[in-house]
């Protein structure tokens, strides 16, 4: 499978947006359910820059979608800390799930952290929901360890269905670089129902000028 560091490298720019990437650039990673929809909605956030799935939280060495053993389904995200912060990130993970529900091990509400920082807010935010709301929440917070790749059919689930537009994207990108790809990502959104007519706007520039690719948003 995939592993993280087939990523680090992995860089096409057919499309604008994937020539612009910021480098400096910091990551989140959250359980919230099926990976699918939770991709797709970061997807679309201002200043998120990649998004990608797989699985995390546990301690097996090789999970799969078929077995994911002690692991947790989960999105991370980059995102340009110029245009957005992990508070927005956590704006956008519990509006994206039902963090009430008690659920198996591989859908749990999950934040897992990468530093102290964002351990911090995520717990001060948890604190101030259940405070607010007298409600408590199933989610955990853990301390980030090993992102294991899924299976390269999982990423950008939505775009996949989409035969031509994925094609043109197999053109130009390898697998690793279309899990990177910001273009991928934004149409990825869209085409799951998240992005608007800003969020295509930001990916207009698809496989130059012959391109008549336009992703129909699916209703939710
Ligand atoms: N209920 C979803 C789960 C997919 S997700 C990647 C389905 O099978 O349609 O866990």
């Amino acid at each position: 499978m995939r592993t993280a560091s087939d990523l680090e490298a992995a860089t096409a720019d057919a499309f604008e947006i994937d020539a612009t990437t910021p480098t400096d650039v910091e990551t989140a990673t959250f359980g919230m359910g099926c990976f699918w929809s939770s991709e797709a909605l970061f997807g679309a956030r201002d200043g998120v820059v990649r998004t990608r799935v797989g699985y995390a939280g546990g301690e097996e060495s090789d999970p799969t979608y078929e077995d994911v053993s002690d692991h947790t389904e989960v999105v991370q995200v980059d995102y340009d800390p110029n245009r957005t912060d992990y508070g927005e990130m956590l704006e956008t993970f519990w509006a994206g799930h039902d963090p009430t529900e008690d659920q198996k091990q591989q859908y749990r509400s999950l934040i897992l952290v990468h530093d102290d920082a964002q351990r911090t807010r995520a717990e001060t935010h948890l604190a101030g929901i259940e405070d607010q709301t007298d409600v408590s929440l199933t989610t955990a917070v853990e301390t980030f360890d090993t992102f294991h790749v899924a299976e390269d059919y999982h990423q950008k689930y939505y775009l996949r269905g989409e035969e031509e537009l994925l094609a043109e994207f197999e053109a130009e990108y390898s697998p690793a670089e279309f899990i990177n790809s910001t273009a991928a990502a934004r149409y990825n959104a869209v085409v799951g129902g998240h992005g608007d007519e800003a969020t295509l706007e930001s990916v207009r520039e698809p496989f130059g000028a012959s391109s008549n690719q336009e992703p129909e948003p699916r209703p939710d």
